[in-house]
């Protein structure tokens, strides 16, 4: 991406974000730096089970491109030359001490949630935009996150809330994304997705839903080709925002020398 392109990004995105009428939010990696926990306790569960694995960080940035953690253990089952056999029901079991665990880490409150996170919700609630999720994790993950973040009345402040288990296929399907416009009864192109993967974006973006990204410990190397603007993270709306308010002709005339 080109210096200028890059210098322009954080600008770009606050004026798209100012624009949708809503914000549908990615969890894993978006809202926090969940990932390095979900690894911890895939591997707390693993060693519980006495399967003998050890999930690496770069063992776990590859397998995280496949979504949901069932589905994770199941693809690194099927990779291993020899295993002894893993019936669904034991995969199903080793997800529920997995996730029994990683609650438990965050409720340690040992993930905060990343810069510019509450900000941003802060103001979409003052902008009057709505707020949504769009989640490969569970309900329960979700809940544990943003009770430790916000409070346990969170969930108050997002008007559809659509998790990996509510729909047929995972990301990059773009089903909690579709799941999520209906929910919000809204256009796709009325609405930012924000995420942090490229399975993520491919979902968003097969809903139709313009896309920013904001690079994350384990994604940040993904292919965020298409994305409408890719953050380090989602502070730097802050500061583009200042910029916005001292010269608000600023993204315009941009977007008109781009014939946007
Ligand atoms: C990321 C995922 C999830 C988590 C693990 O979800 O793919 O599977 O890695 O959570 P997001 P589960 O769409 O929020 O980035 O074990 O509950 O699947
Ligand atoms: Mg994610």
């Amino acid at each position: 991406m080109q210096a200028d392109a890059l210098a322009q990004a954080p600008v770009d995105a606050a004026d798209l974000i100012r624009r949708a009428a809503a914000l549908i939010f990615d969890v894993d990696g978006t809202l926090a730096e969940t990932e390095e926990l979900h690894r911890q306790a895939f591997n707390h569960a693993f060693a519980r089970h006495g399967l003998g694995w050890e999930w690496d960080r770069a063992v776990y940035r590859h397998l995280l491109l496949v979504t949901g953690g069932k589905e994770r253990m199941r693809a690194y089952h099927t990779s291993l030359v020899a295993a002894p056999p893993l019936s669904d029901a034991d995969i199903a079991e080793l997800h529920r001490i997995k996730t029994t665990h990683y609650a438990g880490l965050v409720e340690t409150g040992c993930c905060p949630l990343r810069p510019g996170v509450a900000e941003l919700l802060a103001d979409a609630k003052a902008r009057g935009q709505r707020l949504a999720i769009a989640t490969t994790t569970s309900h329960g993950n979700i809940d544990a996150l943003l009770s430790q973040a916000l409070g346990t009345g969170w969930a108050a402040d997002f008007d559809a809330i659509v998790a990996g288990d509510d729909v047929r296929h995972k990301k990059p399907a773009p089903d909690v994304y579709l799941e999520s416009l209906a929910r919000l009864q809204l256009e796709a192109h009325d609405c930012v997705a924000i995420e942090d993967s490229g399975n993520g974006l491919m979902a968003a973006s097969r809903a139709g839903i313009p896309v920013l990204i904001t690079r994350s410990m384990f994604c940040r190397d993904d292919d965020f080709t298409g994305a409408r603007a890719v953050l380090e993270d989602l502070s730097e709306l802050g500061s583009a925002n200042q910029k916005l308010k001292n010269n608000p002709m600023h993204s315009r005339s941009r977007r008109r020398d781009r014939g946007a």
